[in-house]
């Protein structure tokens, strides 16, 4: 138990090879997930804007039709340029974001160099492998953006107003408004230096979470209506068909975060969210509340991410996909031993 009287929990230290590794190198490949969230595009551009400082080339991997409409500010915002095939070629080192598996890189068109370049790994996931010749995961960080707002720090860069925005919003994005579980101290102590070094914060927040399009408004209405609940009340869940998206002019990747509709309701220790994003690939997004984690769930089905919020892709139609998941999430939490609610 942490006393008054005791020391703030410290924000995670950088392990000095984390940092040698970085000043050794002169050519950088920075790299993240696909289907790219706030935290992932922030890290990036906080790196790729910082690097030059230090006298290095930082090469930003990052296909740009893979990110949402909602998050293209935040390229647009920073200015960020995507590097070609070419550019890449001759980096002597990969450093690689937010990603909790090898095969989660955003690696469209540069899946070469992942084979012949060393890669430092610096992630936040708990079921990250440790992929990187230097790794550094901390599971307790609230995303990869505090560990990336260390990171500049250790290596003396200048936290400028665009960094600081950046790095801002993807913290506000994984404790979801400084909200969720991992809203621990360090966390509100960088969201508060942050705000002191210039983060435009209305401003990014607006664009972020205030600003959907009519057709993702709609597909909003969508998901509410397709939301059902089990018999004991412990779980949520919705569906969207790739129908049902098209239709709205949407794609998936714009309906990630709707998971937190079947989220919202009182009671609930796990909300699911299946989309039908492409063809016969149904993408699911779990979340735990009232202190559940859906890691283990996740796995069960070839995902991974975080206790509290986790991830899977299943082949297959929504029918099936569903048919599938639903009976084992329904006995998941049948076996729950939770605190009645207050
Ligand atoms: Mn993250």
């Amino acid at each position: 138990m942490t006393t008054c009287a005791g020391a703030p929990p410290a924000p995670p230290a950088v392990p000095a090879e984390i940092c040698d590794a970085l000043r050794a190198a002169q050519h950088i490949a920075l790299i993240s997930h696909v289907n790219p969230d706030a935290d992932a595009l922030a890290s990036l551009g906080a790196t790729w804007l910082a690097l030059p400082e230090l006298g290095k080339y930082p090469y930003l991997i990052l296909p740009t039709g893979t990110v949402s409409r909602q998050l293209q500010y935040l390229v647009r915002f920073a200015g960020l340029r995507p590097a070609t095939a070419q550019d890449v070629r001759d980096c002597d080192l990969i450093l690689a974001l937010d990603t909790a598996k090898e095969k989660r890189l955003n690696t469209e068109g540069h899946l070469e160099i992942l084979t012949r370049i060393p890669v430092v790994n610096i992630d936040h996931h708990a079921t990250n492998p440790r992929f990187g010749r230097w790794n550094w995961i901390v599971d307790s960080a609230s995303s990869t953006s505090e560990l990336v707002y260390m990171l500049l720090k250790a290596l003396g860069c200048q936290i400028t107003p665009t960094i600081a925005t950046l790095l801002y919003a993807g913290l506000h994005t994984d404790t979801q408004g400084f909200s969720l579980s991992n809203t621990t101290p360090p966390a509100l102590r960088i969201g508060h230096e942050l705000a002191l070094a210039g983060a435009r914060i209305p401003e990014v927040c607006e664009r972020l979470h205030r600003s959907h399009s009519r057709g993702e408004f709609e597909l909003l209405s969508v998901v509410y209506r397709n939301t059902h609940i089990s018999g004991d009340g412990r779980l949520a869940w919705s569906t969207v068909s790739l129908d049902e998206i098209t239709a709205r002019g949407c794609s998936a990747s714009d309906i990630d975060a709707q998971v937190e509709v079947p989220r919202s309701i009182e009671g609930i220790a796990v909300a699911i969210l299946f989309t039908e994003g492409e063809p016969g690939i149904v993408r699911l997004n779990f979340r735990g509340e009232r202190g559940v984690s859906v890691l283990e769930l996740a796995e069960k089905f070839g995902g991974g991410g975080h206790h509290a919020s986790a991830g899977a892709r299943m082949k297959g139609t929504l029918a099936k996909v569903t048919g599938e998941i639903l009976p084992v999430a329904q006995a998941f939490v049948a076996g729950l031993k939770l605190e009645p609610l207050e």
